[in-house]
């Protein structure tokens, strides 16, 4: 039989009132030796909680009782209301840890749930994504999750995929020939479908965990553009140093913004050169490693150079970037019109502004409508983790290779699309190893 396990359910710390849950088989008994009693199900009850031996008082509070399976976690479930405060909730839980109850692991209370089929993995982790929300981008996609948003896709997926499966299984009753050409194009049509369901998912997917984790956007150029000047003035803050001296920047500064709801990460990097030591060397790895794992980037141009300085960063440049031409406040040297040349031919877009002047309004302006574009509406949940990024890849790629398979017999192509089952399956957790259940779940808070 299963422990029974307790833990708060709110903050730690000085607080009006602090909620403690139970759940396992002997949370009945643990009630009813607090508070003499079982209150009816689901229905809040003013209680007296004393300590079992002593009898003592220990405090004043709200009990609910929430029999099993209609609970949380499918298990008999009980939650304290007591006061807040570390006298009050230290006595209660040494009254319930004398009571042969123990503590909770971090996201214990959701894996019981999870095992007790009350929610599936996505399910779980968008619990954990909920209490982390700290935008309402992020608040959105953890609801829409936790409805079940991702958990309906991939069983919809899952059962399509059974039904090519039942096709093909038909079709190796007949072993000597090759696959009645009917089957083949009963099946052919839906794995078509299903292989570019999954790459709109995959295409989707790094919305999903950009909106979860942050939109990255990194701020690049050669030294003395003025990066750090319009990291600055997007943070409406002095974050990083800036200086007439080149090379000033050497490590990533990231300054976590928030931008129509969105949490980007504004990086400012070090000024793309030959190094002239290793410091430097260092931060300029840095920056190239930031700005490739970037979703967008910021190339600065200082505008008033002649000296070919603006071709020192562009490798790092890419097709739907922003090429900021700075210092329009100085007369312009060649190095403006190149960049903007060179630019324009590489797919990015162009604005020229003075920091000096004040000119941050134009690029916050199209930082704004490229988060927005990049981030919102799509008719598809979105996956928000690496694992069901990882799940979908190898879903996809099974399905393709059934594709192949299909010419040469329905045994070959079964297998595959077995095995895209079974990818499916371990994003849901309806197949799981240990490692993946540990790790989902060490991510959450005590009490969740
Ligand atoms: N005239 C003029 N100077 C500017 C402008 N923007 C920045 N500067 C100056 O350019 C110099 C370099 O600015 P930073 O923001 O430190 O440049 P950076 O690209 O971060 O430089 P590193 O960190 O050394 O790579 C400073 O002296 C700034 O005051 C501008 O619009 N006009
Ligand atoms: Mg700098």
């Amino acid at each position: 039989m299963r422990d029974t396990i307790f833990a708060p359910a709110t903050a730690a710390g000085r607080a009006a009132i602090a909620v403690v849950r139970l759940s396992g088989p002997g949370a009945p008994a643990a009630v009813e030796a607090l508070i003499g009693r079982l209150p009816a199900p689901r229905r809040a009850a003013h209680a007296t909680l004393r300590d079992p031996v002593s009898g003592a008082v220990l405090d004043d509070g709200l009990v609910l009782w929430f029999p099993a399976p209609a609970s949380y976690t499918g298990e008999d479930c009980a939650e304290l209301q007591i006061h807040g405060g570390t006298a009050v909730t230290g006595a209660v839980f040494e009254a319930l840890i004398s009571l042969g109850l123990r503590l909770a692991a971090p996201g214990e209370f959701t894996r019981r749930a999870f095992e007790n089929q009350k929610l599936d993995l996505t399910q779980a982790e968008a619990v954990a994504d909920l209490i982390d929300a700290e935008t309402q981008a992020q608040r959105r996609l953890a609801l829409d999750q936790l409805a079940g948003g991702l958990s309906a896709q991939y069983g919809q997926w899952r059962s399509d995929l059974l039904g090519v499966l039942a096709l093909l299984e038909a079709g190796i009753d007949f072993p000597d020939e090759d696959l009645p050409e009917a089957l083949a194009e009963q099946a052919g049509g839906p794995l078509i479908k299903l292989i570019g369901d999954l790459d709109q998912a995959l295409a989707d997917g790094r919305r999903g965990e950009r909106i979860r984790e942050g939109f990255r956007v990194a701020v690049i150029g050669a030294p003395n553009a003025g990066k750090s000047s319009l990291l600055n003035a997007l943070a409406g803050r002095e974050a990083a140093i800036v200086t007439a001296t080149a090379g000033t920047t050497r490590d990533v500064i990231e300054i976590p913004l928030m931008i129509a709801g969105y949490r980007v990460l504004l990086a400012d990097t070090a000024g793309v050169r030959t190094a002239t030591d290793a410091i430097e060397a260092e931060g300029v790895r840095r920056a190239r490693a930031w700005a490739a794992g970037a979703a967008l980037r910021l190339w600065v141009v200082d505008g008033s150079l002649g000296n070919e300085d603006w071709a020192l960063a562009r490798d790092l440049a890419q097709a739907g970037d922003l090429c900021v031409i700075n210092k329009t406040d100085l007369a312009s040297g060649h190095d403006s019109a190149r960049a903007a040349e060179w630019a324009q031919a590489q797919g990015l877009e162009l604005c020229r502004v003075s920091l000096f002047a004040g000119g941050r309004a134009d690029i916050s302006d199209w930082l704004e409508r490229a988060v927005v574009s990049a981030l919102s509406g799509a008719d598809m949940p979105a996956a928000t983790r690496l694992r069901h990024m990882e799940g979908l890849g190898q879903a996809r790629d099974s399905l393709r290779r059934a594709q192949v398979g299909l010419e040469l017999g329905a045994e070959l192509a079964a297998e595959d699309v077995r095995m895209a089952a079974r990818a499916l399956e371990r994003i849901t957790g309806r197949i799981g190893t240990e490692e993946v259940l540990g790790q989902v779940f060490a991510s959450f808070c005590i009490g969740k």
